[in-house]
């Protein structure tokens, strides 16, 4: 199982979560030898992709860009992965590097409380069988998701409906809508996607627009056999198209943050492809967005706007008033009767953390901490809180490329900081308070000119003040390459082993 540095804890390292970053996490303590497990809460491996079982998910960033840098795969079947094959990727990384024998699944972290004195994570994890049991860690990684978290509206009513309620992150595979009456809210990436599946078995589809989103047409070709073949034979030719795809992202942010004109040009694409794809004038005004492209996600679809054309389509603007047994009113006095409502409203970001009830040093919460605004050194660490390392954690999520990247860089950062503690011989890293709040404005800074924060639109990116507290805003490379240096000395290494 690996060396225990620590006598005094169950486990030298806790994972939490076992997605892309729980699975990264993973192979790196494994190669270093570490005495860890992962807990999952469901009974099986994955997370977004895992969960995402809605008819039509896929990944908007590229196949050969969205997986492990040390574990490629020459097999992706198109430049857009669906779920199912994302999910396979992950499934077979697990098998790869033998890691089930160290995954606890049915596991729910309900508490997590730092104990000073012995410089360690005291967990009570509850089982599938509702036993509850407590676990000591040395240190704890949180791969718990920034997507994971469902966001349900408040609609008045909506406990009398009785058509069936499905929201896209926790997809009934099971789920049928041939023949019925469905209704869709929210039209975002996930709306985008599950609205054409659904509109080809539908009786009828409503789709409850609040904001239209953003749309360009997507290149999305099968990659033929021989492709295939040559990537498995010739690895550096697959390495050269993924160099590629991310030289194109690392340019993309410069139109997130700086909104020059290759953003512009962008937005000429998808205004040319909403004219060519939607013929009646109306339906182009009530699909047009009026804020600037990249404040919300830019989706991307060849099929959504067919879909939104089909005479059994409506698309509802005026806002959803109340619920009742079989239908949604909205304020403009129409009755929506539905048999099947699907909310595609999103996540709560700092929901999955919130589930965790952590408590750091001296008793502070991480909930009051970020009740107040979310503070960390590079979305890793927060102070207050040693031994605990965040993955895909706050601002540094990506709006242009992929995020397995970041997660990559993180895994890297936080396998140091506890080689280097272990090697100090001291018990304990956090990262020292007092560079926090620099940092943070720093981040502030960059953030006020982003299409994000000045594009005009309301996102999940920002907090209730207007801050952007998910987004990383700056280029990957630039991110990796303060995370694979740290400055050390930003760091407090304590304790005696
Ligand atoms: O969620 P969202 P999502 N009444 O929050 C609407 C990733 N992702 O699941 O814009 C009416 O973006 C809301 O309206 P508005 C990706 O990072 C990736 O679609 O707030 N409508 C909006 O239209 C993405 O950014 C892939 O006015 C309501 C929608 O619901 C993130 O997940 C695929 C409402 C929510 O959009 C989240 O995307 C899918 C209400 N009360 C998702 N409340 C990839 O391909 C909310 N809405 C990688």
């Amino acid at each position: 199982m690996g060396t225990r540095m620590n006598a005094r804890v169950d486990h030298d390292l806790v994972i939490v979560g076992s997605g892309f970053s729980g699975i990264g996490m993973a192979i790196a303590a494994k190669n270093r030898r570490r005495d860890f497990v992962v807990l999952e809460k469901a009974d099986e491996i994955g997370g977004t992709w895992r969960d995402n079982r809605y008819p039509g998910c896929e990944c908007d960033v590229p196949s050969h860009l969205y997986s492990f840098s040390f574990e490629l795969n020459p097999y992706w079947s198109k430049a857009y992965a669906t779920a199912d094959e994302i999910q396979d990727y992950l499934l077979y990384c697990v098998e790869k590097f033998d890691l089930r024998q160290h995954m606890r699944f049915g596991s729910v972290v309900e508490r997590m409380t730092y104990d000073e004195g012995l410089a360690a994570w005291h967990l009570t994890v509850t089982t599938g069988n509702g036993e509850t049991h407590q676990l000591v860690a040395g240190a704890v990684a949180l791969g718990v998701g920034a997507l994971h978290e469902p966001v349900i509206p408040e609609i008045p009513g909506i406990e009398s409906f009785r058509g069936e309620l499905l929201h896209t992150a926790a997809w009934d595979p099971g789920t049928t809508v041939v023949g019925k009456r469905v209704g869709v809210i929210g039209t975002g990436c996930s709306g985008v996607q599950v609205i054409p599946p659904l509109a080809e078995d539908a009786h009828s589809l409503t789709v409850f627009q609040r904001t239209p989103t953003w749309v360009l047409p997507k290149v999305d070709p099968a990659y033929p056999d021989w492709l295939i073949d040559q990537y498995e034979k010739r690895p550096w030719l697959m390495k050269a198209h993924r160099a590629k795809l991310r030289a194109a992202g690392e340019v993309r942010v410069g139109g997130f943050t700086k909104q020059p004109a290759a953003l512009k040009a962008a937005s000429k694409a998808a205004l040319a492809h909403l004219r060519s794809s939607i013929k009646d004038p109306k339906l182009r005004a009530k699909l047009t967005p009026d804020y600037t492209m990249g404040c919300k996600r830019v989706t991307m679809s060849n099929t959504y706007y067919p879909a939104l054309a089909s005479d059994h389509v409506t698309v509802e603007t005026s806002p959803i008033q109340d619920a009742d047994v079989t239908s949604l009113a909205t304020e403009d006095g129409t009755t929506h009767e539905l048999d099947v409502l699907v909310f595609a409203t999103g996540f709560d970001v700092t929901g999955s953390y919130r589930h965790l009830n952590i408590t750091g040093l001296g008793g502070r919460t991480l909930d009051t901490d970020w009740a107040e605004d979310i503070q960390t050194y590079y979305g890793v660490t927060a102070p207050g809180y040693p031994n605990l390392f965040f993955l895909l954690g706050p601002n540094t999520v990506l709006g242009h490329t992929s995020v397995v990247l970041m997660i990559e860089a993180q895994i890297g950062l936080i396998s140091r900081l506890l080689d280097e503690r272990d090697e100090r011989g001291a018990t304990a890293v956090q990262v020292r308070p007092q560079v926090v709040p620099a940092h943070m404005q720093r981040l502030d800074e960059r953030s006020a000119s982003s299409v994000w924060q000045a594009g005009g639109c309301s996102s999940w990116y920002l907090d209730d003040e207007g801050r952007n507290r998910v987004l990383w805003p700056g280029g990957v490379g630039e991110y990796e390459r303060k995370l694979a240096r740290p400055e050390l000395v930003d760091y407090e290494f304590t304790g005696s082993a």
